[in-house]
């Protein structure tokens, strides 16, 4: 119970959403949830996480490598895939235990019933590999062919990003190799093919693909398989010779033959979930919703590299530029905290990495320290473009602040790196790359701000939090307090540094030429303005002025669009001048910072701003949800798991911002269902590698039960209505 995904009927509708619920992958690739027959038109895709390219002018995108699991059916001459005929009976599954994509279509032809099955995994213990168990058989006696191989003609939203192909077959390997348009990177995908009966066997190239054409005549009711095999390397692997390489792991793989590499990944997805499954007894759909929300998190878990972080649509394609947003650290961070340590400092060293990229943002921006890219690419580098929406009526680019004022992207990666260092107690995080981020992450927030000198205080003007539909509003209450906690944990780095590690103080206050900074934190601290709840409301205005915006409701606004694609925010949004926001903002920073505020101001706060939230980013139901159960109270927060846990099952979220494609995975919605079910409804709190507990379990749940590993240990909860333990395992 509770670990397969299913769809029973065919829906062509569906297609693109299946891509994305059906996805399997590794953290090196997404593979998406399409079927065989499927190419670019219908968004076939294998996404390689962090290999990046720029067509022309046109925003940089990851590489979708050619497809090598493609394969397509033809019966007595005819094509015959579920594009082209309807079939009689068709499902589509994914085990998320084992990692396995299934598929089971049914046509009824001319020459009887022809029946496809097929079974496909993205390794997880080779993370290049992809393997397909291919099975066909007819009712009667007729010619089929089989034409599969590897499609190189791949879906991209800017493309065509791959040149200079090269399109080989050498004995029983096919492959082919290309290089990418801007950084002329090699990438390169082989396959073997490999089929218990005889047939006649043909190969046919085109520029960019090279498919085998496997024809034979069938016996009623036999059941004819082909099992493939097919690897893709690139030179940003460290590979110095990418078909080689290739080739080896494919030669590897069909050397041990489909049961055994089949075996050997799902072995890897055993220890996955004994890691980080998460048991709910008492509602089946929670159940399946939560444990495919950790799936979703696993399959794009840079768990072989620690130069990767995760992109805000995972590996399921292109959009939002394959970039790494506040997403990681904020929402998806601590699953990864909790159950796998090592992804975790993966992700963080991706921003220690990438710190150069930062600095030379706040530069070009005028400012000092580290202001890191909004929508960040291999280096750093800002991919966010100057103009991220389209406006429907014109389909003229429309200006949006998010990369010049999203500063508090900075704070994030501040409060990662720290958070991750008090969470393991490994100062190692700290001296390896650690203390520097959060001390430059610090020395740009002070630059940043203004010392007001009628006020006494410094305030951060001209901004953007979370809710993305305001911009450029002064001192917004979340970013204020995350940049005082980012000066607060500039301070405790330097004070842990000069108290326990002198040399490396030294060294770092020397390389930074950070001395006269320290004295600049301190009044910093001091003085920076962080808006408090009012005396009679209880209530956090979100930035200066908010509370003077037109107060109208979510329907009223939403009345008020004239095409449904609008964009609600920026200079004419129909949100911008209304109360109504994107996202939790407000209620984030209670989250975040629950224990400095009292629950009468969490609840008046989550009753004011919920109604006026129109959760519009896949980033808002959990912290509804997580603040609720701080509150105590786990039947408003229920309905925010549900919506956060089902996002990708349903495929209910926004496809469009204006005119531009949003739409695949979201993995920060995914680390939302984790965050809302282990640290909302069991209350786990981890502090100096103490455990506690603070059960609110929903009605419906019986019981939860759940590993985690804290300082090396590893723990089981289990809690029920009445009672929960702690147990060191
Ligand atoms: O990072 C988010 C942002 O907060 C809202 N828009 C989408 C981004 C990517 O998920």
């Amino acid at each position: 119970m509770g670990w397969i995904i299913e769809e029973n009927k065919f829906d062509s509708n569906n297609i693109v959403s299946n891509g994305n619920k059906f996805m399997t992958g590794n953290g090196y690739m997404g593979y998406r949830g399409t079927l065989e027959e499927y190419t670019k038109k219908e968004l076939a895709a294998c996404n390689l996480a962090g290999l990046y390219d720029r067509q022309g002018d046109s925003w940089r995108e990851p590489i979708n490598a050619p497809n090598a699991l493609f394969a397509a059916l033809s019966v007595e001459g005819r094509e015959l895939g579920i594009m082209n005929m309807a079939p009689i009976e068709h499902s589509q599954s994914l085990d998320i235990k084992n990692g396995i994509h299934k598929r089971c279509t049914v046509w009824d032809t001319e020459y009887g019933k022809v029946k496809i099955t097929s079974e496909r995994f993205v390794s997880l213990t080779d993370v290049h590999m992809l393997c397909l168990k291919y099975t066909v058989s007819t009712e009667r006696t007729c010619n089929l062919a089989i034409k599969t191989g590897i499609d190189g003609d791949v879906w991209d939203i800017n493309g065509p990003h791959l040149e200079e192909y090269t399109v080989e077959q050498e004995k029983s390997l096919i492959k082919v190799s290309a290089l990418t348009q801007e950084l002329k990177v090699p990438v390169a995908v082989a396959e073997i093919c490999e089929r218990t009966f005889e047939a006649e066997e043909s190969i046919v190239k085109t520029e960019k693909s090279i498919f085998r054409n496997i024809a034979f005549k069938t016996e009623p009711k036999v059941q004819y398989t082909i099992y493939k095999y097919a690897s893709v390397w690139t030179e940003n692997d460290g590979s110095k010779n990418v078909l080689e390489d290739c080739c080896l792991s494919i030669l590897r793989a069909s050397s041990m033959g489909y049961e055994k590499v089949y075996s050997e990944h799902i072995e890897q997805w055993k220890d996955r979930w004994e890691a980080s499954d998460v048991l709910i007894e008492g509602s089946d759909e929670d159940q399946l919703s939560l444990r495919y929300s950790i799936y979703q998190l696993q399959i794009i878990a840079p768990m072989h590299s620690s130069k990767l972080s995760i992109p805000a649509r995972g590996l399921s394609g292109q959009t939002y530029k394959g970039a790494i947003f506040w997403d990681t650290e904020m929402f998806m961070l601590p699953f990864f905290l909790h159950t796998a340590p090592e992804v975790a400092r993966n992700l963080v060293n991706y921003r220690i990495r990438t710190l150069e990229g930062a600095r030379k943002k706040a530069e070009f921006y005028g400012f000092k320290g580290a202001f890191y890219a909004w929508e960040s690419h291999e280096n750093g580098e800002d991919a966010c473009s100057d103009f991220n929406v389209t406006d429907v009526f014109t389909g003229r680019p429309v200006k949006t602040y998010f990369k010049d004022k999203q500063v508090h992207i900075s704070a994030a990666i501040s409060y990662a790196v720290w958070e991750t260092y008090k969470f393991t107690g490994d100062v190692s995080l700290l001296l390896n790359g650690g203390a520097e981020v959060i001390l430059e992450c610090a020395r740009f927030f002070y630059s940043y701000a203004y010392f007001k000198e009628d006020k006494n205080r410094y305030e951060i003007l001209d901004v953007i939090g979370p809710d993305e539909y305001h911009e450029r509003v002064n001192n917004n209450a979340y970013t204020n307090k995350m940049i005082y906690y980012t000066a607060d944990a500039a301070l405790k780095t330097l004070e842990l540094l000069k108290k326990e590690y002198i040399k490396d103080y030294q060294e770092l206050i020397a390389k930074l030429d950070y001395s006269k900074e320290i004295n600049n934190l301190i009044k910093f601290k001091e003085k920076l303005y962080v808006p408090e709840p009012d005396e009679n409301t209880l209530l956090i205005e979100q930035f200066d002025g908010y509370n003077r915006l037109e107060d109208c409701s979510l329907d009223e606004v939403r009345s008020r669009l004239i095409n449904p694609r609008e964009y609600w925010g920026g200079g004419h949004g129909v949100s911008s001048t209304t109360k109504i926001i994107k996202q939790a903002d407000v209620v984030l920073m209670l989250y975040l910072f629950k224990n400095e505020y009292s629950n009468e101001v969490k609840k008046a706060n989550w009753e004011y701003y919920e109604p006026r939230t129109e959760h519009g980013s896949s980033l808002s139901p959990c912290i509804y949800s997580l603040l609720s159960c701080e509150i105590g109270n786990s039947e408003w927060a229920y309905p925010f798991f549900v919506k956060t846990s089902n996002v990708d099952l349903t495929g209910d979220s926004k496809q469009f911002a204006g005119s531009i494609y949003i739409g695949g995975t979201h993995p920060a919605a995914n680390g939302g269902a984790w965050m809302s079910a282990i640290l909302g409804f069991a209350g786990l709190k981890v502090e100096n590698g103490e455990i506690s507990v603070n059960p609110n379990l929903p009605e419906r749940w019986k019981r939860m039960a759940f590993k985690i590993i804290v300082r090396g240990e590893k723990y089981l909860v289990d809690i029920t209505h009445d009672n929960f333990q702690v147990t060191k395992l």
